[in-house]
């Protein structure tokens, strides 16, 4: 039994008398400080690794000021919940501590995330204590952070369509058939795949919750472009049951590009001079116009100060065309030296509108003659048709020839008892490799002669009996 002291019985007198706001000091309490903590999650629809706010509220209810105040919580079952450094404000663990008048109230909003999955939910106890608290009964506060019941799925439909009619909403006979749409996502246990129907409508009827579930199409119809969907997060609440998915036409229908080089051969270091032509055969101004060369960094293209392209840089991103205007650039570049090892020096460049990279690309490559590299290839047929090699299938004794372009013809090998046949001493640059007889080169019969050390390695080219 607790000894009721003059001084509560004081302020308890004071406090009906003033005001009737503060909260009472039960009259069973010591004098001094005396913290009560109430928790309450904040509503929502929470998944596991989602952040989970709650509201802490702090109460002096003593009759003297609460100082070095500090907040803690624990998890005491199911996934840990871990608040970030800094989630208490002036109640952390690692600062001075907060002080709390008489009577006065705080709220804290504590912000941390429960980590993994599963069936159960964190149960958490929040806690603050200041020294000398004469109640510690009060202190602490322990809720249960509920997730959204685990197995829960969610309706994902909505419709693809191609704004033919440019009002930015899906307008009859708009709707994309036989796009595929694909759906997959963390807590999924599979991507989830459907199609477009005759309406361009798709529909996943019971897709399982996930924070984040990556969207996309493709095989739509036409070259519609479809956008960044992003991830959707699929929590249950049927947030995503009427998506409209706008796709829009690409850059290719109206802004065409083309480029050529000033000479067929260069040396290294020679400064190529490069002609790109830009037209728009649309019937609308194109704006925010770019290009993008040498999208890779392969180092085999030549090397063009961005400041030459003028509002058409990536930097500025500003290129206009009027509708039906034709735009022709000379941009000169060097030639780097490991083009030499290839045998070809290029000029590559998409064209892009904004954030829209879908115009027509531009591409034109010269020679860069001089080294020579040997090129060991195999010949095989698939004799069990798997579409892939297997010992054993390699093709002896064929004679096969390598040409340019043009059909010229620049050397001639016979494979041995393994398949093997290397062409000696051959101009770096791409070949097309022909076999005489009975068989016939098929596939991809491009040969690239490379120069050490940036040679592919030895070659496997199918061959079929003619
Ligand atoms: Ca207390
Ligand atoms: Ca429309
Ligand atoms: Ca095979």
């Amino acid at each position: 039994m607790r000894r009721t002291s003059l001084r509560a019985l004081g302020v308890l007198t004071t406090t009906f008398t003033l005001a009737g706001v503060l909260t009472a000091t039960p009259a069973s309490a010591e004098p001094g400080p005396n913290l009560k903590v109430t928790a309450t999650v904040v509503q929502g629809r929470y998944l596991p690794g989602d952040e989970i706010p709650v509201d802490v509220v702090v109460t002096n209810v003593g009759d003297t000021a609460a100082t070095e105040a500090k907040g803690s919580n624990y998890t005491t079952s199911g996934p840990y919940y871990a608040v970030p450094r800094g989630a208490w404000g002036d109640l952390d663990n690692a600062g001075p501590g907060a002080s709390f008048a008489p009577g006065e109230t705080r709220t804290y909003r504590v912000a941390g995330k429960s980590m993994s999955g599963g069936r159960e939910n964190p149960v958490v106890q929040f806690e603050v204590r200041t020294p000398g608290d004469v109640d510690y009964r009060d202190n602490t506060s322990i809720v249960t952070l509920e997730h959204v019941p685990f197995g829960t799925t969610d309706r994902v439909a909505g419709q693809l369509y191609g704004d033919t009619n440019g009002d930015g909403l899906p307008s009859p006979g708009e709707g994309l058939a036989g796009a595929g749409v694909h759906l997959s996502g963390v807590g999924m246990t599979g991507p989830l795949a459907t199609t477009t129907d005759s309406t361009g409508r798709f529909e996943f009827a019971a897709v399982p919750v996930s924070p984040n579930a990556g969207f996309y199409f493709d095989n739509v119809p036409d070259n519609w472009v479809t956008p960044y969907t992003g991830g959707l997060r699929v929590d249950g609440s049927g947030a995503h049951t009427a998506l409209a998915v706008k796709a829009t036409r690409p850059l290719t229908d109206v802004l065409k590009a083309s480029g050529s080089l000033d000479k067929a051969n260069y040396a290294v270091g020679d400064i190529a001079k490069a002609k790109i032509v830009l037209t728009n055969t649309g019937a609308r101004e194109l704006t925010g116009l770019w290009l993008g060369c040498d999208p890779v960094g392969s180092g085999l293209h030549l090397e063009i100060d961005d400041t030459q392209w003028g509002d058409f840089s990536p930097l500025k991103r500003a290129g206009v065309l009027a509708p039906g205007q034709r735009l022709e650039f000379t941009v000169s570049g060097k030639v780097p030296e490991k083009a030499s090892y290839f045998g070809r020096v290029f000029l590559g460049c998409y064209t892009a509108s904004g954030d829209d990279s879908s115009g027509s690309h531009v591409e034109a490559s010269g020679k860069v003659p001089g080294k020579r590299a040997d090129s060991r290839g195999r010949l095989w047929t698939d004799k069990n048709g798997n579409g892939q090699w297997d010992s054993g299938e390699q093709v002896p004794n064929v004679n096969a020839t390598l040409s340019t372009d043009d059909g010229k013809l620049v050397s001639l090998a016979r494979s041995d008892a393994d398949g093997w046949l290397t062409f000696p001493n051959v101009g770096v640059g791409v070949y097309r490799l022909r076999t005489l007889g009975p068989w016939q080169a098929v596939d991809d019969t491009d040969v690239y002669i490379v120069a050490p050390p940036y040679g592919f390695g030895d070659w496997y080219q199918r061959v079929v009996r003619r």
